[in-house]
């Protein structure tokens, strides 16, 4: 299977080498000219749970040729998402693409963009830490799950060798026809751990080993459970506040994407993850003032990072 990755960060560089250890074909798409030159110059630290290895992919500043293509996996930051749709429109790609992004928001936008391609779209709790620009660490297994957005696109012989794929780079896969409650599903744990662990600077598995943070991190998630249940959305676990804490505990060593990118400095996804609580409480009458408090913060910190 021929893969591109768009965008190198943490999660992209993860998934770059399980995809490629596994026989795919993979190729980087990064939009970052720089960085686009140091990693086919120097190549990629690829440190996994049991190996370690350095891996020359290539990676281009483009899709070239897209009909050469057989998947699409996007691993932007939500918030470039945009940008990085456009571009692959501008590319003429409308083959089938794969979001397996943080928050919500990221599959209308890319419909928007791409209303031919087909969508794939689900989550995964893997734990991945970008340790610098071209050395990542598989901090953590967790599980991937995803589906069509539309029922036959992609058709299932595809999403069952996407999931052999998968399965063969040691990720526990499921395939759901269930994806909006899948990325619910996962944007109630993000919502309970990124934010806390990036103004804590602690990693995953110390939110539940401070008790007065254990408890916030579980009201966090009983608000968003309310906004998530006035929208219909079936949770594809019984009890969120000990799933939150199961995952904690599965990537404790984990450095969340949220306090990775405070700790550089950059902007981070609370837009879509707090913040698209507080967003959809609104607009459900369902108020979320701790959700809405802790996203403030965030962007406090983000201010800051930027006036210092
Ligand atoms: O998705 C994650 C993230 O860091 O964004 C978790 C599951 C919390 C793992 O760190």
């Amino acid at each position: 299977m021929k893969i591109a990755i768009v965008g190198p960060g943490a999660m992209g560089l993860l998934l770059t080498g399980l995809l490629h250890k596994a026989g795919a074909e993979v190729t980087i798409i990064d939009y970052n000219t720089e960085r686009a030159r140091e990693l086919n110059r120097d190549g990629i630290h690829w440190e996994g749970i049991d190996d370690n290895i350095t891996l020359n992919i290539p990676v281009s500043t483009d899709l070239k040729d897209s009909s050469n293509i057989d998947l699409i996996i996007l691993c932007v930051k939500a918030y470039q998402t945009e940008n990085a749709v456009r571009s692959i429109a501008k590319d003429n790609y409308n083959g089938i693409l794969l979001t397996l992004q943080n928050g919500v928001g990221n599959v209308e936008t890319v419909k928007r963009h791409l209303p031919d391609a087909s969508i794939i779209a689900g989550i995964t709790s893997e734990g991945a830490t970008l340790v610098s620009r071209n050395h990542v660490r598989h901090a953590g297994c967790g599980e991937t799950a995803f589906g069509p957005i539309e029922k036959g696109r992609p058709d299932k012989l595809f999403l069952d060798q996407f999931s052999d794929l998968l399965s063969r780079s040691s990720l526990k896969t499921k395939i759901s026809m269930d994806v909006e409650n899948l990325i619910w599903g996962k944007l109630i744990i993000n919502v309970g751990i990124n934010a806390l662990t990036g103004i804590l600077r602690v990693r995953n598995g110390q939110l539940i080993e401070l008790a007065p943070i254990r408890k916030l991190m579980a009201d966090l998630v009983n608000e968003a459970c309310l906004v998530a249940q006035a929208k219909g959305i079936t949770l594809p676990y019984p009890n969120p506040v000990a799933r939150v804490e199961e995952v904690c505990k599965l990537t404790s060593e984990n450095i969340s994407s949220m306090h990775q990118d405070i700790l550089k400095g950059s902007v981070t996804e609370i837009d879509y993850i707090n913040g698209a609580v507080v967003r959809e409480g609104e607009s459900l009458n369902v108020p979320c003032p701790l959700n809405y408090s802790i996203t403030q913060i965030i962007h406090g910190i983000q201010e800051c990072n930027i006036l210092h």
